[in-house]
C-alpha cells in the first residue's frame, strides 16, 4: 500500500502567494491582463483512456481497437520538467509585464476517487486551468466537465478561489453532473459522443466578448449546457451564442480566437462562410495561416491538434502571447497592428494546452457589460 502526503488544498495560498487585487473581474478575451493564473505541469498524468469519458475527451476519432494501444498513467518526466521550465518563462514574462500571477495548489492527481456511479483511477492535471473554470465579470463559474478524471481538479484553485470570495467575487458552481454510463453515447461510427441526459460543458467551450457569449456545442459541451448557462446569464443581460457544427471535438478556442473589438482570428479547416457565428460576421476575420508542426512527439497520440497554435493568449487588445514557431500567423497579427511575444511550450500539444489553455485571467481592464456587436 502506498501512503500519499496529503497537501491541505490551497495550501500554497499562504504568505508567499500574491494577494488578489479585488474581485474577479474579466468578461472579454483581450482588454489588458491584470491579473491571471498559470497552470503547472507537474503530476499531471493521462486518465485511465479505457473510462468511456476518457476515450470521449481526449481519444474519440480512436476507434475502441486503437484505443486499447494508449497508455494511460503518468506522462514521461522529461515532458513535465521541461513543460514546467515553459511555464516558468511564461510567468515570467508575464510578470515583466505587470501581470499578477497565481498559480494552482499542488495537487496529487494520482490519487483515485469514486462516486456511487463510477470510479476513475486517478485525475487528470493543473495544467490546463481553462478548462474548467469561466470567469465572467465578477462570478466565478465552475462548469461540469464530462470528464470523471477531472471531477475534482478545480481543488488546486479552491484557495485562490476563497480569497476571491472574500474579496467580492461571486462563485457559483453548475449542477454536479452524475457522468453516469449513459450520458456517453456510441453512434452509429462506432465512436463515442456526448448525449443530453444532463447539463455538461467545459469553461473552454466558451469565449467572452463583453454581454455576448460564444459557445461551441461539441463534444465537450451539449445543448442542455448551454441551457443551463443561459438561464444563469440572460437574466443579467447576456446572450449565448451556440456555436454549432464548426468543430465536433473539444474546445473553442484553437477554432475562433477573438483578438480584439472588431478582429477576429479564424481556423480556415473548421470556419467557414456558412457557419461563422452570425455576430462576428461584421468583424474584420484574419484567417489564420497554415500552422508549423514543430511540437515533440513525447506520446503517440497528443491530446491535441497542430491548430494549438492559434491558441493565442491576449495581455492587451495590441498585444499577443503567440507560439514562437507560428512565423506566418506572427506574421499576420503584426501586419493587423497587433505586436507579439514570441513563446514556447514544447509539449503543448502531447499535453493538449497552448497559451489561452494553460492561463485563466481572472482580471482585466474592461468592465463588464461592453456591447461589442451594437
Ligand atoms: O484543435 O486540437 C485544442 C483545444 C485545446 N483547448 C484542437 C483543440
Amino acid at each position: 500500500m502506498t501512503t500519499t502526503t496529503v497537501q491541505p488544498v490551497g495550501a500554497d495560498y499562504g504568505t508567499d502567494a500574491p494577494a488578489v487585487g479585488g474581485p474577479v473581474s474579466s468578461a472579454d478575451e483581450f482588454s489588458t491582463l491584470r491579473e491571471v493564473v498559470v497552470g503547472r505541469a507537474s503530476g499531471a498524468r493521462i486518465p485511465n483512456p479505457q473510462d468511456i469519458s476518457t476515450w470521449l475527451a481526449l481519444y474519440s476519432h480512436l476507434d475502441s481497437k486503437q484505443l486499447a494501444g494508449i497508455e494511460g498513467g503518468e506522462l514521461p518526466a522529461y515532458v513535465l520538467e521541461e513543460t514546467e521550465e515553459d511555464l516558468e518563462v511564461l510567468v515570467e514574462s508575464l510578470r515583466g509585464l505587470g501581470v499578477v500571477v497565481h498559480r494552482p495548489a499542488d495537487v496529487d492527481h494520482a490519487r483515485p476517487f469514486s462516486t456511487p456511479h463510477w470510479e476513475s483511477t486517478s485525475g487528470m492535471y493543473s495544467y490546463c486551468p481553462r478548462d474548467l473554470t469561466l470567469i465572467v465579470g465578477d462570478t466565478i463559474i465552475e462548469t461540469p466537465s464530462s470528464v470523471r478524471a477531472r471531477y475534482h481538479e478545480l481543488d488546486g484553485l479552491r484557495g485562490l478561489f476563497h480569497r476571491y470570495l472574500r474579496a467580492g467575487s461571486r462563485w457559483v458552481s453548475a449542477p454536479k453532473p452524475q457522468l453516469r454510463d449513459e450520458l456517453y453515447e456510441i453512434g452509429a461510427d462506432k465512436l463515442p459522443a456526448l448525449g443530453e441526459l444532463e447539463p455538461a460543458f467545459e469553461a473552454a467551450n466558451v469565449l467572452r466578448c463583453g454581454l455576448d457569449l460564444f459557445y461551441q456545442v461539441s463534444s465537450s459541451g451539449n445543448e442542455f449546457g448551454r441551457i443551463w448557462l443561459e438561464s444563469l446569464l440572460a437574466p443579467r443581460g447576456y446572450r449565448v451564442h451556440p456555436v454549432r457544427d464548426v468543430y465536433p471535438f473539444t474546445h473553442l478556442d484553437s477554432t475562433i480566437s477573438l483578438i480584439r473589438p472588431g478582429l477576429v482570428l479564424l481556423n480556415p479547416e473548421r470556419v467557414t462562410e456558412d457557419n461563422i457565428p452570425d455576430a462576428l460576421r461584421r468583424w474584420d476575420r484574419l484567417w489564420c495561416p497554415p500552422m508549423r508542426q514543430v511540437g515533440s512527439h513525447a506520446t503517440a497520440q497528443p491530446l491535441s491538434s497542430p491548430w494549438l497554435g492559434m491558441n493565442l493568449l491576449m495581455v492587451a487588445p495590441d498585444l499577443a502571447i503567440v507560439d514562437a514557431a507560428q512565423h506566418e500567423l506572427i506574421a499576420a497579427l503584426e501586419r493587423h497592428g497587433v505586436g507579439v511575444l514570441p513563446h514556447t511550450l514544447r509539449h503543448g500539444q502531447v499535453l493538449g494546452g497552448g497559451f489561452h489553455c494553460v492561463t485563466l485571467d481572472t482580471v482585466r481592464d474592461a468592465p463588464a457589460g461592453i456591447d461589442y456587436f451594437a
